[in-house]
């Protein structure tokens, strides 16, 4: 019965699969790609070169964090793991793809704009993913080529010299208000995680949380956040931190206020961003037929773009490569506020009021999406 995660401990959608099953209660053991196995077994049922995948013990092999957790849910009810009320389950929903998406090229600049100031740490980690055994030295070496693959993604990123004070100024206000969130509550939504914790898991475990220089400043000016990275990785629900808090959602399908203040960031840095990859999708998407893999080129990419877009973002002109795995994690938390009636989406209507969402909530999505073996295609 048990699960194996094929993974690496620095890689940033692995933080997300193993947090799930840890908290789900799943048994797994942990492999990495270096293992022969991952390139004779894994790699070619899956199609292209990407962790995390996990292998049931049945012996389904799957990828993508946020499938896999789909399908799981769907086969495990207990513990639950994600709101059932209509609220709650759509700001669930967007924090997956805040954490997932969003925040991705600020880990990755925090991980690579550093480089030299966390080299060795790098160097040991990209080591163990990639090569087993040899000696210390070569691998070190070895682990630089793989290295120099992952920084040079940075300028696809939005990431330049002239970018990055616009990149890092606006993370204070998330390290801040995310702290003050963890100070009074366990996980995002109360006293159990839901889907969004994991996705916010992506980002602010292996990178933001745990490399050197990113971990530093988090544990400096964010240490409840800091701490919930930790509580995301242990077995229990419930944390003695939070005296008699329980192990519920917030009652009444709410929104923790200190969440709210959060959600202000959301929608604050993500909607010019967002607006743009939509409008690169629903572009290429007028030319495109069902079945097309959501790619410019056509080609299987665990990252793929949709050609070049441009924003204005705190004071600057970002420019980097469309994200349309950012529009299809959107539109799954758009797709739960669009099924809302009645008191709940007054509820939710009034939440966008208060933390200005409904700009990005009315973006549309001109068609839909959908994954094929392992990649995102037209639906
Ligand atoms: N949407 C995928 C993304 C997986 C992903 O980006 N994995 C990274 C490591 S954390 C990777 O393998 N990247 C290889 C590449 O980008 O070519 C998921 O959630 O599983």
């Amino acid at each position: 019965m048990t699960y194996t995660l094929w993974g690496a401990a620095h890689s940033l959608y692995s933080g997300k699969m193993r947090s799930y099953l840890i908290k789900k209660g799943l048994p797994y053991q942990e492999r990495y790609p270096s293992d022969p196995d991952f390139g004779m077994r894994i790699l070619p049922a899956v199609g292209h070169m990407v962790v995390p995948v996990v292998e049931t013990p049945a012996g389904e092999i799957l990828q993508d964090s946020g499938d896999i957790i789909d399908l799981l849910e769907a086969r495990y009810a207990e513990p639950v793991l994600d709101p059932v009320t209509p609220v709650q389950k759509a700001v669930s929903a967007l924090f997956d793809g805040v954490g997932s998406e969003y925040f991705m090229p600020l880990a990755m600049h925090y991980r690579w704009t550093y480089r030299a100031d966390q080299e060795a740490f790098l160097q040991a980690e990209f080591g163990r993913a990639a090569v087993a055994g040899q000696s210390r030295a070569d691998r070190r070496k070895m682990a630089g080529d793989l290295m120099c693959f992952f920084s040079s993604f940075l300028p696809n990123l939005g990431v330049f010299p002239e970018t990055v004070a616009a990149l890092e100024a606006p993370y204070m206000d998330w390290l801040d208000a995310l702290d003050e969130h963890f100070q009074h509550h366990p996980y995002l939504l109360g006293g159990r995680p839901c889907r969004g914790d994991f996705g916010m898991m992506a980002s602010f475990f292996a990178h933001l949380g745990r490399d050197p220089v990113p971990a530093d400043l988090m544990k400096k000016k964010a240490p409840n956040l800091y701490r919930w990275t930790e509580r995301m990785n242990l077995a229990a629900i419930p944390d003695g931190e939070y005296p008699g808090y329980g192990t519920d959602y917030v009652a009444n399908d709410a929104i923790p206020e200190t969440l709210e203040a959060v959600l202000s960031l959301v929608f604050r840095d993500w909607t010019p961003g967002l607006a743009a990859d939509i409008a690169a999708f629903n572009a290429w998407a007028a030319m495109h037929v069902t079945g097309d893999i959501v790619s410019d080129d056509g080609a299987r990419r665990v990252h793929p773009s949709l050609g070049a877009v441009a924003y204005p973002f705190h004071g600057v002109e970002m420019k980097r490569g469309s994200a349309p795995h950012a529009v299809w994690m959107f539109a799954a938390a758009q797709a739960q506020a669009k099924a809302m009636t009645g008191d709940a989406a007054a509820r939710f209507g009034a939440l966008l009021d208060r933390t200005g969402g409904h700009q990005m909530f009315s973006l549309t999505i001109d068609k839909a999406m959908a994954r094929a073996n392992n990649v995102l295609v037209l639906a």
